[in-house]
């Protein structure tokens, strides 16, 4: 690292590298109130399908849908906050939360628009600080170790350079979208993760190593990036129900009820320590899309109903491949049937491709190894082995070009 001049805190220099984890609040819903700003400051939920789009009357006003008229089986994908404070989480049932919420206003998901404001908030930070890990749709990891001026102190306060970053990248967050987010720095991406919630929403939380026994301790296991449910249950079974009583665990205890390597870094972890670079290039794995059905459907009796999402799930696939300027090779179907038992089964093509109609009799040829006696309650479709155009190895001798796109009797629906 580029020599800096030496700054200090109360009790000593500021650490070799200071990461950001950045989050925006309330994503999906701040970008809904962006188009109907009349809604600012109400229960709003945002999970609903196209007809839960808002109305325009006549008089310019608009008309939007209840929750307590929704029926269904979707599920909440994200709530403002003033629905939060109502008791309506996300991934929580609509119809369970019209029970808290009747009143919440509720609208269509438009993943397109989340997307673009996606890469209109991270095209704003890349402006700021250059070093930018993308973790998903609404956070990214930002390596602020380098930015010029973050280590000046600023009159008396010696964080003074970090806040002058963090509020920089915060307003320009702000001006290219004119959305909030909440920003933790430490000294590392473990410890950034649990600080950007602290102050949620529009927040800015700095944390340095020293403070890990005061902030971070007090805080339940689960708070921890890499501790589930399963885990978190397991230590609450152990009497350890805080980081600090994670960090204060008999190693011999953890070792033996989460072997050897879960059982470190779990000590680790509750130390605040983690050394895991920001990764500035990650490729996605796969590229997927996946429905729940308003009603269970059967694969003969609603065949054609089927066949027609099917389609439309492998269409949309397809433009997303192309969107993202990707091939992909393997390709599989995700179905769950009432009781969710959950099946999947992939398949890989000779070339990658990009191509509907390719994706569609390889997604077809995938289920015809499933059982399909039983209803369905979600269909998916995945691409996987994912390569860009360019970079795509030679075809291997003797293999046939791409399969032509050309509409065939397709199996089953
Ligand atoms: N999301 C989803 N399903 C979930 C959780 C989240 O589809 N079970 C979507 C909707 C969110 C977005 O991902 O808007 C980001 O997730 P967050 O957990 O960051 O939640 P929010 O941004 O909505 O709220 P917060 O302010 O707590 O970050
Ligand atoms: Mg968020």
């Amino acid at each position: 690292m580029a020599a800096s001049p030496p700054s200090s805190t109360a009790s000593g220099p500021l650490p070799q590298r200071l990461i950001a984890h950045l989050d925006m609040d309330a994503f999906y819903a701040s970008v809904e109130l962006l188009r109907y700003p009349d809604l600012k400051g109400l229960a709003v939920v945002v999970g609903g399908r196209r007809a839960h789009e808002p109305k325009t009357l006549p008089d310019g006003t608009r008309q939007y849908a209840r929750l307590r008229d929704y029926t269904g089986r979707g599920v909440v994908t994200t709530s403002s906050y003033a629905a939060r404070d109502l008791g309506v989480f996300s991934a929580m049932g609509l119809m369970k939360a019209a029970l808290r919420a009747p009143d919440a206003i509720l609208l269509p998901t438009d993943f397109d628009a989340y997307r673009r404001y996606s890469r209109l908030f991270k095209a704003a930070v890349a402006e700021v600080a250059p070093v930018i890990e993308d973790r998903g749709i609404d956070e990214i990891y930002i390596d602020l170790s380098d930015v010029p001026g973050i280590r000046e102190p600023v009159g008396h306060d010696p964080l003074g350079g970090v806040r002058a970053v963090a509020r920089e990248i915060k307003n320009s967050v702000l001006r290219a979208t004119g959305l909030s987010c909440s920003i933790g720095i430490t000294p590392n991406k473990l410890l950034s993760k649990i600080a950007s919630e602290l102050d949620k929403p529009d927040g800015i939380t700095i944390l340095l190593a020293e403070e890990i026994p005061a902030r971070i301790w007090p805080l339940g296991v689960r708070k921890i990036n890499g501790i589930g449910p399963k885990a978190g249950a397991k230590l609450l079974e152990l009497g350890i129900e805080s980081v600090g009583e994670l960090a204060a665990a008999d190693p011999a205890l953890l070792r033996q009820h989460f072997g050897e390597s879960y059982a470190a870094w779990l000590h680790e972890a509750a130390h605040g320590r983690d050394d895991r670079p920001v990764v500035t290039h990650s490729e996605p794995v796969s590229i997927s899309r996946e429905t729940t059905f308003e009603r269970d459907l059967h694969a003969k009796h609603d065949r054609a109903e089927l066949g027609a999402i099917f389609t439309r799930l492998c269409e949309q696939l397809a433009a997303d491949l192309e969107r993202k300027g990707y091939l992909g090779r393997t390709v599989g179907i995700k179905l769950r049937f009432e009781g969710f038992r959950t099946v999947t089964r992939d398949l890989t093509l000779e070339l990658p491709t990009q191509d509907a109609q390719a994706i569609r009799r390889a997604a077809g040829a995938c289920l015809k190894r499933v059982d399909l006696s039983q209803r369905l309650r979600l269909l998916g479709v995945r691409i996987g082995s994912l390569s860009r155009p360019g970079d795509a190895a030679a075809p291997r001798r003797g293999s046939k070009p791409a399969a032509p796109s050309r509409a065939e009797n397709l199996p089953l629906f």
